[in-house]
């Protein structure tokens, strides 16, 4: 399936002259080039008009209708087409192989609307490393994601771009009947009001991932997914369940999942997208999956006999694209990770 771009000059050290009579001789046009992916950066690593531009484009996103629903705007989509996803269990888009490919495309199809609001091409979606030491301080600021909710009005966010007054929900979803039910705040009224969060909320839910939680993804190896292929599939043996963070009845959520608990509010339901953070969280997801694939690759992704969300399933709402074709993510989503 492999659809290697060719980039042929990329990956060599021209000396400045041999580049000089390269380009001499094809005119001085370097058209011909296929200019390398952009980065997704670090959300810690960006300027403040790297963050000015992002926020900015969230909120235009608002305005601007979906290419692919018209009575909704390009940003609500999102939030409308993952309850969607969630609702349906039998999407695959969750608890389940396709979680990984699922959300890449996801991602993929946001940053484009991203770019089309922006009118910048190349933009890109930054990612959340949890791991990095003070990345919660630098990424929840007032002139980015905002800040915690406000515990004297129904933790609504009242500080930053996000604040209520100023951002939507698209919808609200309370996740009554999934198997997350009694990990959902139950002192957490939601309103669509406005964004809301309640960080940490609850210290038995489990700690935020670690450095050496993280670092293990790599280092020990698993297959992409066990049997049953589900919330319960062993995380020491399923790289994909280690990720997502289920850890069994009784057990602390872990990983992907715990970072929506502590965030707490919309991040804690369905309708996640409604805080932008999501994007930021599961970029950093697809970053992990990406480093994991550079290092195990992609044949023990289950296959069609094994599961129902095997390597050639259409992936829920997405047309006819399958598990498969998101495997690599340079032609895929045409972006690297820096
Ligand atoms: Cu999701």
């Amino acid at each position: 399936m492999s659809i290697q771009r060719r980039r042929p000059l990329r990956n060599l050290a021209l000396g400045g002259l041999f580049t000089a009579l390269l380009m001499a001789a094809c005119g001085g046009d370097d058209g011909d080039l296929p200019e390398p992916p952009p980065a997704r950066k670090s959300a810690t690593s960006l300027t403040p008009q790297e963050r000015q531009e992002f926020v900015q484009t969230l909120h235009k996103m608002k305005q601007l209708p979906s290419q692919y629903h018209s009575s909704l705007n390009a940003y609500d989509y999102f939030v409308d087409l993952h309850v969607l996803a969630f609702d349906d269990h039998h999407s695959g888009a969750h608890m389940a192989p396709g979680f990984l490919p699922w959300h890449r495309e996801f991602l993929r199809r946001f940053e484009e609307e991203m770019r089309r609001a922006s009118g910048n091409p190349k933009m890109t979606l930054p990612y959340w490393d949890w791991t990095e030491p003070g990345s919660i301080e630098r990424i929840f600021r007032d002139d980015f994601m905002g800040g915690d909710g406000d515990p004297n009005e129904n933790f609504f966010v009242k500080a930053g771009p996000f604040r209520k007054g100023q951002w939507t929900m698209a919808e609200n979803y309370d996740d009554t009947d999934d198997e997350w039910d009694d990990e959902i705040d139950p002192d957490m009224q939601l309103d669509p009001a406005g964004l809301q969060r309640k960080f940490d909320w609850a210290e038995e839910l489990g700690a935020m991932p670690t450095l050496a939680e993280v670092a293990d993804l790599l280092a020990t190896p698993r297959l992409y997914d066990v049997a049953p292929y589900d919330t319960t599939a062993d995380p020491r043996l399923s790289m994909r369940n280690y990720l997502e963070g289920f850890r069994g009845p009784g057990q602390h959520s872990a990983m992907h999942n715990v970072v929506h608990l502590w965030v707490g509010g919309q991040m804690q339901t369905a309708s996640s997208p409604n805080d932008p953070v999501f994007f930021l969280h599961h970029t950093n997801i697809d970053r992990l999956w990406h480093q994991w694939q550079q290092k195990y690759g992609n044949s023990t992704y289950p296959t069609m006999a094994q599961s129902m969300h095997g390597i050639h399933e259409k992936l829920f709402m997405f047309g006819d694209l399958t598990a498969e074709q998101t495997f690599d993510l340079e032609p895929h989503s045409n972006v690297v990770y820096e």
